[in-house]
């Protein structure tokens, strides 16, 4: 798991000041996201980015979070959104339909939109697994979507063409 003042693999220290998240969670299990998002946001707040330039979203479920990540990326005022859910194996294959839909939903927005989404849907077989890997012995999730968010932010602006004046 990163730390404060890890470097990214770019061998950059992860800076998130100045930058804009949408945070957005699902209520479904809501024992297990509320513990992904206190690491989410204490991962972004040890990295800069400021508590009043993170939003704070919920949503029914992890089948609802494409749709609310298309919304507010297309708002344009975030330069990345953080994603938390837990999607825990039941006794039918309805688990399978939401986490599933969930995880390629969110990778068509971000593809379409250009906007980094940091991935925090835990897709587990018990609520032991989840738990564990919700601040447990497995690290906190929600903690490495959102330094994976900032990260892609630092890529992506890293590759953006450079002004050549006369060419
Ligand atoms: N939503 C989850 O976030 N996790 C689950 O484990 C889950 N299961 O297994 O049912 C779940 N279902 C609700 C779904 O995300 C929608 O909110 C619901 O179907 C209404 O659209």
């Amino acid at each position: 798991m990163a730390q404060s003042g890890t470097p990214s693999r770019q061998g950059e220290k992860l800076d998130g000041s100045g930058l804009r998240v949408a945070v957005i969670v699902s209520r479904f299990n809501d024992n297990i996201t509320s513990r992904l998002l206190a690491g989410a946001r204490d991962a972004l707040r040890k990295h800069g980015v400021r508590d009043s330039d993170v939003s704070e979203v919920w949503v029914p479920g992890a089948w609802e979070l494409p749709l609310a990540a298309q919304t507010l990326a297309r708002t344009g005022r975030y330069d990345a959104l953080v994603a938390l859910g837990c999607v825990v194996r039941g006794e039918t294959t309805h688990h399978i339909h939401v986490g599933g839909e969930s995880a390629t939903g969110l990778a068509q927005v971000s593809l379409h939109t250009n906007v980094p989404i940091g991935f925090g849907v835990l897709t587990t077989d018990t609520v032991e697994q989840a738990v564990a890997r919700a601040g447990g012995d497995h690290g906190n999730k929600g903690e490495d979507a959102a330094l994976a968010a900032i990260e892609m932010v630092m890529l992506l602006r890293a590759q953006q063409p450079t002004e050549e004046p006369g060419r």
